[in-house]
């Protein structure tokens, strides 16, 4: 505000075309711009109302949760303010899932959005003391905020006290609550987007990812309000969409999935000649792509139909965001990057001792990292897993060739990245589980050309039920019940059994590749 001024727009919501088929009653938000000095009044009011009406004090963990949207924006700022740490949670998280992360990161506030309200009020979290916003209600945190005075003296904190703790779902399904401090807020800032993206002040940013994913909240909160750009903070209704979102808002600056990019292929592919202003994508500077492997044939079509080189980038919860990519002439399609400047990457692989040593150039192994920022699970035993001897093991399998580029092979563990999300196999096992009809389940990624993988269940029948036309319905209600949607198996295959060793160990890599082994 000082350096650009409080007049320069801060975040963008609304005005987007209406999906096709909306009725009378679904008519777009009206387009709303948020000025710094808004959002910085906004925040601050927020910041009286956390630490006056809901009695937040400094190191409060405060639960955030709610579709993306300037007003979960200015929340998470609110939070952070006030000394306290957010607790980031997806929308999509069910009543199950948020009690889990609410026990295991002491939650004692939170900032919910209404439209997101049932599943925390079903959790049922002892003791917390949530704040609505968005109903526009007279409890509307929002509306109580407009009272309190529009300055807050930020709640001096160091470097390094915690700022934020955000969940990721290990393989076995039980959720690790990643902390990060508020310098590591500025590294991601100060690395992947000053040194690779390198935004200014007129860029628009915009991009799929939730605010309670780190991909999303750094390159759509973070990176933007660091160099005073401004994001476009909204859902337009699906990936295949975005064209007419970055159309509609001039958008400069795209942060997205490799699933996302081949989605909008197929709807710019579908453009028909009066569409082609809804599809303007003249304004586009930068595309980064990340949560997933993107294939070289996704990159090629990107740069055949726009013109535009994707930043691929491989970040992870546990390190905040991207520490591998490449921009400009030093992209190589197919290729991750190099380490982002601030980080150092090798490969690993265990040696006789179980020393984890690093193989020569061209081998595949463990990717090891380091760098300003750092994996520290809450209490978890896993840390000694993830981080050893200084480098954090991420879990995915790459090979480094000669020119020093890292290049992907395989998630080294049973998680199944589809569409972006990572789903742990064994969590929607043990739900798939408790459905009477099933008697032994795993859920296995399978290659798919759009998503990356797919999560297919490989289901056994209890004894006495035989698979009918609605059983794949039923067990998909059931998981849909007790987890996000996006964990749901998009098909269920019925056996007699299921691959296993002599000592009756599941054997996932035959299920993962159904050719004879
Ligand atoms: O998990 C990921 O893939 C990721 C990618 C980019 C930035 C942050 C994250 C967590």
């Amino acid at each position: 505000i000082e350096r650009l001024g409080a007049d320069r727009p801060a975040f963008h919501s609304g005005g987007l075309p209406p999906a096709p088929g909306a009725g009378p009653d679904r008519a777009p938000a009206p387009r709303r711009t948020w000025s710094y000095g808004e959002l910085r009044a906004t925040v601050d009011r927020l910041a009286h109302v956390l630490t006056g009406d809901l009695g937040v004090v400094p190191g409060n963990r405060v639960l955030l949760r709610g579709p993306t949207s300037p007003e979960l924006a200015a929340c998470w700022l609110a939070v952070m303010k006030a000394g306290a740490v957010a607790v980031t949670v997806l929308a999509a998280h069910r009543a199950g899932e948020l009690a889990t992360v609410c026990r295991l990161a002491r939650v004692s506030h939170a900032l919910c959005d209404v439209r997101s309200a049932d599943e925390l009020v079903k959790a049922d979290v002892p003791g917390l003391r949530t704040g609505l916003f968005g109903g526009g209600g007279p409890d509307d945190v929002l509306r109580v905020a407009a009272s309190r005075p529009d300055r807050f003296e930020a709640v001096p904190t160091a470097a390094d006290d915690v700022a934020l703790i955000a969940f990721t779902s290990g393989t076995t399904g039980r959720p690790k609550g990643c902390a990060h401090f508020h310098r590591d807020v500025l590294a991601i800032a100060d690395t992947f987007a000053a040194q690779v993206l390198r935004p200014h002040a007129d860029d628009v940013f915009a991009g799929t990812p939730p605010l309670g994913f780190t991909f999303g909240l750094g390159g759509l909160v973070v990176f933007p309000l660091r160099v005073g750009a401004s994001s476009l903070l909204d859902q337009w209704g699906g990936a295949a969409r975005t064209p007419e979102a970055i159309a509609a808002h001039r958008v400069s600056v795209l942060f997205t999935a490799p699933t996302a990019y081949r989605a909008m292929l197929a709807r710019l592919a579908a453009e028909h000649p009066g569409e082609a202003d809804a599809c303007d994508l003249s304004s586009l500077r930068r595309c980064v792509s990340a949560g997933e492997h993107l294939p070289a044939a996704t990159w090629e079509a990107w740069r055949e139909r726009t013109g535009l080189r994707i930043i691929d980038g491989i970040g992870a919860t546990e390190l905040l965001h991207i520490f591998l990519s490449a921009a400009d002439d030093a992209i190589r399609p197919g290729s991750t990057g190099v380490p982002v400047p601030g980080f150092q990457a090798r490969i690993v692989a265990p040696d006789a001792q179980g020393a984890l040593v690093p193989v020569p150039d061209g081998t595949p192994g463990l990717l090891a990292v380091r760098g300003p920022v750092g994996c520290r699970y809450l209490a978890d035993e896993r840390q000694r897993a993830y981080v050893r001897e200084g480098w954090n093991i991420t879990g995915d399998t790459y090979v480094r060739d000669a020119e020093g580029y890292f290049r992907f092979v395989a998630r080294a563990d049973d998680m199944i990245i589809s569409a972006g999300s990572n789903i742990s196999g064994p969590e929607v096992e043990e739900v798939l589980l408790g459905h009477p009809e099933v008697s032994e389940v795993a859920v296995v990624g399978c290659p798919d050309e759009h998503r990356g993988q797919l999560a297919v269940a490989h289901v056994v029948l209890a004894p006495g039920s035989t698979p009918d036309s609605g059983t794949a319905e039923r067990l998909a209600e059931h998981v849909r019940a007790e987890l996000a949607a996006y964990k749901c198996p998009r098909r269920f295959v019925f056996a007699s059994e299921l691959p296993r060793t002599p000592t009756g160990k599941l054997q996932r890599f035959r299920l993962r590749d159904p050719r004879p082994q």
